[in-house]
């Protein structure tokens, strides 16, 4: 079911390996789906509500009235919360808070000669919009993710858009709109795809002119590959967190690991999607075996079934056999998996030496699952290899580093003769003038600091 990709001896027999072009990989066209994104941005532009009722009737199958869903069905929507979810969201959005708390940061003042300062500061966005995707899934976790770090950055103006469901009247799914109650979030739209995006990114205005849903400064949070689109499309009006792919898990086990949960841990992923990843690097080949049988059993038992197998046999997905961990650990990096799994002996020491992952989770006790839930760290992470330059959802998306310049002028003119050699160097002796204009005139009548 899933293929293999056999890596051993080929060092050893003078091969140069490169691992970027090994390792499975999914090809996204995010660029072809650009053409069908583009005149559904420029009708929501153009034509407000009446482009986003006749894309959610084409889309979702819904008659919309108006996309902003009332604050009271917001908090009705908590009345209709299953007890046990109820507790569940309140603890993984306890662990969130505590995790994300940790990421603020300080404004940090340097003296960098006496009488010269200079003070970054750091300021929230003013408003940003959060993505939470419906399609095969519902994820209330996933407005965790986004609103947690927003919050904690400081964000003042926070709205959430959500594909309208069919079978909810046209609005997102109650579960998405309880967990924007618990997190306090009033402002919850039914739309979704790229036409969320444009309407976050342009604003929508009433009959009258007014604002029913004010632009947006910065777009977050996973979607569809026309979500990416639209995404790459308006960045620059907008900010953007990254261009979510589908979702990827690597493991990589020895001889130590339990196949069991090895073949779970693929699984748990592949339920997202058809095109979802799932990856294990091993230098083991029993191992690896043992994981093939546990697969055939286990997804033969997998509620998702179809979505799994289709994700488990995709060129995406596969096994990977290596010669010894740090081949495994070369493997990994040139993957740079949204997650990567370490289930070897001293887990932590190997998980150390890991360069290129969005989140790591180390050892038979951290699975991906636990980090997509309740272990406080963010879900929403870099696909696709862009963990190479990239992280995932923090308090510092949120967040503008704004730097403070303050010099006094004993300070400027200590430094005024480099700064008109470097404006002379490039050719741009106005630069040079300006700082010199501030002291002709006090250097004429004898004046100094
Ligand atoms: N694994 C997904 C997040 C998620 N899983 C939400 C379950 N619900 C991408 O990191
Ligand atoms: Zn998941």
């Amino acid at each position: 079911m899933i293929r293999r990709i056999d890596l051993r001896g080929r060092l050893a027999a003078g091969e140069v390996l490169d691992y970027r072009a090994l390792v499975p990989r999914a090809s996204v066209d995010v660029e072809s789906a650009l053409d069908a994104v583009r005149p559904i941005c420029d009708d929501v532009r153009h034509r407000g509500l009446a482009a986003l009722q006749e894309l959610a009737a084409r889309f979702d199958g819904v008659h919309l009235d108006d996309v902003r869903v009332p604050e009271v069905v917001i908090i009705e929507a908590l009345d209709g919360l299953d007890a046990q979810v109820r507790v569940a969201l309140e603890e993984s959005i306890a662990r969130a808070r505590r995790v994300h708390a940790d990421q603020r940061r300080t404004d940090a003042t340097t003296t960098v000669v006496p009488g010269g300062t200079v003070t970054e500061r750091w300021v929230p966005v003013e408003r940003v919009g959060l993505y939470v995707p419906g399609g095969l899934a519902v994820y209330p976790s996933s407005v965790v993710m986004n609103v947690v770090p927003a919050q904690a950055a400081g964000v003042q103006s926070i709205a959430v858009a959500s594909p309208p469901q069919k079978e909810f009247d046209g609005r997102p799914h109650p579960t998405i709109l309880a967990a924007c109650a618990l997190l306090g979030i009033t402002e919850v739209y039914a739309s979704g795809g790229a036409q969320a995006v444009a309407m976050f990114a342009y604003g929508l205005r009433g009959e009258s002119g007014e604002w029913t849903c004010a632009p947006v400064d910065l777009v977050t949070g996973p979607g569809n590959v026309y979500v990416a689109a639209a995404k790459r499309l308006l960045k620059g009006l907008i900010g953007i967190d990254a261009e979510a792919g589908p979702t990827e898990i690597a493991i990589l086990a020895d001889d130590s690991a339990n196949p069991v949960h090895v073949a779970a841990d693929l699984i748990s992923q592949a339920e997202h999607d058809p095109l979802a990843a799932s990856v294990l690097v091993t230098d083991s080949p029993s191992l690896a075996d043992a994981v093939d049988a546990e697969l055939k059993r286990q997804v033969a038992a997998t509620k998702h079934v179809e979505r799994v197998t289709a994700a488990l046999s995709g060129e995406q997905s596969g096994v990977v056999l290596v010669d010894d961990l740090d081949q495994g650990l070369a493997v990994a990096d040139a993957y740079a998996a949204e997650h990567l799994e370490i289930q070897t002996t001293d887990a932590a020491a190997v998980a150390a030496r890991v360069r290129h992952a969005g989140a790591v989770f180390v050892g038979p006790w951290s699975p991906v699952s636990l980090g997509d839930y309740a272990a406080g760290s963010n879900h929403v992470l870099p696909t696709g290899g862009c963990a190479r330059h990239s992280s995932g959802l923090s308090v510092q998306s949120f967040l503008r580093g704004i730097h403070v310049v303050e010099y006094d002028e004993a300070a400027l003119r200590d430094v005024a003769a480099h700064v008109e050699t470097l404006a002379d160097a490039e050719d741009l002796p106005a630069h040079g003038a300006a700082v010199r204009a501030r002291f002709a005139g006090r250097d004429a009548r004898g004046e100094r600091a």
